[in-house]
């Protein structure tokens, strides 16, 4: 299949490039955390969406060369980022499934952020429940092991998964990103501003911080800060953006 073939080339020429998205506290509408989002700059094709190859990459096992470049990536900028004096804001990363079952996942995370002198605390790990497959007791393995050593692990996409209550039950998070489904009716369409508003409560009476992703306008910000969700996330405050325009951004706010 030629796009694996293309893929394998790609991550030796370095085709593949971060942006960011910022994530803003609700109340102070502060940057204090980005999504790092991957992108393909292919020759022909232009900028290719990980929604075109993330499956690929899965499938081939590609996606373990791939996570790690990723991750390096991340601690690598934040390194800069650190000796430059910029502001302090934690990074988060998709992961998928396929990296968790590795043996040596959480080693080769702790040899990374040794590498570029990250502190764990400063990394955020976001985990997709239609990735994860149902015998997952290495998974939970993992995700107590990285919570042990001070990533911060959330569950993303919430509510539109199979199981997303008993993945509450299952593993110990940090926090639940909220999809941008629910989140795009609120506060206009009632079943999803019933089901945003308990998920919050629900998430906050389990100790767990919410994320609102995909906030688009102001009535959704809104509502979102009367409910008491910690973070936003969305095309109003920005899009995913290359790193220059993202620092641009952390230097005049949104
Ligand atoms: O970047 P965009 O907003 O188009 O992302 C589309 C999808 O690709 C999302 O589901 C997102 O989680 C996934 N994705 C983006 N970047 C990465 C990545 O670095 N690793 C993995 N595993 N998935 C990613
Ligand atoms: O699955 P995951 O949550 O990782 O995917 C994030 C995706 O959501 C990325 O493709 C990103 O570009 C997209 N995204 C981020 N903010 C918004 C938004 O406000 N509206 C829409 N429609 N998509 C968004
Ligand atoms: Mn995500
Ligand atoms: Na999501």
């Amino acid at each position: 299949f030629s796009l694996a073939n293309d893929f394998r080339k790609a991550l030796q020429n370095e085709e593949f490039v971060l942006y960011y998205q910022p994530r803003l506290d609700t109340i102070t509408r502060k940057i204090v955390a980005a999504e790092a989002l991957i992108r393909w700059e292919h020759d022909d094709w232009g900028l290719v969406s990980p929604v075109e190859f993330i499956h690929i990459a899965e499938e081939t096992g590609l996606i373990v060369p791939l996570g790690n470049w990723i991750l390096k990536t991340v601690c690598r900028q934040i390194h800069t980022w650190s000796k430059s004096g910029m502001a302090d804001i934690r990074v988060s990363v998709n992961i998928s499934a396929k990296q968790f079952l590795v043996d040596d996942f959480v080693d080769s995370v702790w040899s990374i952020l040794r590498e570029f002198d990250v502190k764990p605390e400063r990394i955020e790990f976001e985990i997709t429940e239609t990735t994860i497959i149902p015998n997952d007791s290495a998974i939970v393995e993992s995700i107590r092991r990285l919570r042990q050593m001070g990533i911060a692990i959330y569950f993303d996409d919430f509510g539109t998964g199979y199981s997303s209550l008993s993945w509450l039950q299952r593993f110990e998070l940090d926090g639940i990103k909220l999809d941008k489904s629910f989140v795009t009716h609120v506060p206009v369409r009632w079943a999803p501003t019933q089901i945003v508003s308990s998920v919050i409560r629900l998430a906050h009476s389990l100790n767990l911080t919410v994320v609102a992703e995909g906030v688009e306008a102001n009535g959704q910000f809104a509502f979102l800060k009367d409910e008491k969700c910690e973070q936003v996330q969305g095309f109003l405050f920005s899009r995913p953006l290359p790193v220059e325009k993202f620092e641009e951004l952390l230097d005049v706010g949104v």
